[in-house]
């Protein structure tokens, strides 16, 4: 895909990568420090996919997304301040420091939930695909999996059942290549996952996740097809991850890629090789990037003094906001 973009739009497409980017290094240092409990799984390497997906979206298009949403939140509109609140589990966070970074959600800017589940979010963007048939609208929905949910039975009954019900959902599967530690080599006998849409009824299609402006072009031209036909769509996106699975897993020393490899898919970075390109093709100028890299500093680190200077949750509240509680046989008072 060789189609010219504006400079107001190559802008923003790294703006947004730099700002997933950023986030992540950030988190991983706040993890290290034990400034945000437990792990998260860094998004760094897979930029290109959900800023170029999201980009392609409308506002009240919807996504679902994964253990790995981080990137996918911020592409969608998510606000970093909520969102670094909400990893340090303060009341200020998008869900009341409740949900932590595997359960983020925005329902307000079409964000139906990170998901620690894998393979989960894609029964949730079928439900929503069928809501918006029902109800006569004209949004798509786009749910984020990875190579390792492809193989989860859910995923399989889900993409059935938005076939047979010609629902607008688009399955878009970041093919990273590794689930944990198991290689895509292993674990599929297929060369690519978007073969498996024939299976079902409905197209598919193969790109580089790696080139933002690949995954935006692409998705732009499924998303006004789906939406029209009200067909689904899975389109598959190779990418990599750099960092390992989750943020602690360097102590691990689990040896499953070689540096040869890692090394490989760095000198293919998204976030260079399309500042590379802009730059070269005149689209605009070193100080314009350079800007925007002060720029995201900055929102970053002011990003983190917000939540930090946010209050944690009272002990009181750990039952509110909650769709279920454990059974105890006696009746709780507000259960009701
Ligand atoms: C149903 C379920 N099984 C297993 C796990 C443990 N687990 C968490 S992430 C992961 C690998 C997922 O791989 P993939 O879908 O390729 O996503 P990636 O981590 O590569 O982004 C596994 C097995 C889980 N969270 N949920
Ligand atoms: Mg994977």
């Amino acid at each position: 895909m060789t189609e010219k973009i504006t400079k107001n739009l190559a802008l923003e497409l790294y703006r947004k990568m730099v700002l997933c980017r950023k986030f992540e290094e950030k988190v991983a240092e706040l993890v290290n420090k034990n400034e945000i409990y437990g792990t998260t799984h860094e998004y760094v390497g897979e930029e290109a996919v959900a800023v170029g997906v999201c980009s392609a979206l409308r506002n009240n298009d919807l996504i679902t997304s994964t253990h790995r949403g981080h990137g996918h939140i911020i592409s969608k509109g998510g606000d970093i301040r909520y969102m670094f609140a909400e990893l340090l589990g303060r009341v200020n966070g998008c869900n009341k420091g409740k949900g932590g970074s595997m359960h983020i959600a925005d329902p307000g800017i079409g964000i139906l939930g990170a998901n620690g589940i894998v393979g989960a979010g894609v029964p949730i963007a079928v439900g929503a695909a069928l809501t918006i048939k029902i109800k006569k609208m004209d949004n798509v929905v786009i749910s984020f999996f990875g190579d390792g949910a492809s193989n989860q039975g859910v995923v399989h009954e889900a993409m059935n059942m938005a076939s047979i019900w010609n629902l607008p959902v688009i399955f878009v599967c970041e093919n990273n290549q590794y689930a944990v530690s198991t290689s895509v080599k292993y674990s599929l006998k297929i060369e690519n996952i978007s073969e498996r849409s024939k299976a079902y009824g409905f197209e598919g299609k193969t790109i580089d996740g790696m080139d933002v402006l690949e995954v935006y072009n692409n998705t732009k031209e499924i998303v006004n097809k789906v939406r029209s036909e009200n067909k689904p769509f899975l389109l598959e996106c190779k990418t990599y991850r750099y960092s390992g699975h989750f943020t602690a897993e360097k102590i691990l020393n689990l040896n499953y890629r070689t540096e040869d490899e890692i090394n490989y898919y760095k000198s293919k970075c998204p976030i260079l090789s399309f500042s590379t390109k802009i730059l070269n093709d005149g689209i605009c100028t070193k100080k314009e990037l350079d800007d925007i890299d002060n720029l995201v500093i900055n929102q970053i680190d002011e990003a983190v003094d917000f939540a930090r200077k946010s209050k944690s949750p009272e002990p009181s509240d750990a039952l509110k906001d909650m769709y279920a509680t454990e059974y105890t046989g006696i009746p709780q008072k507000g259960w009701i």
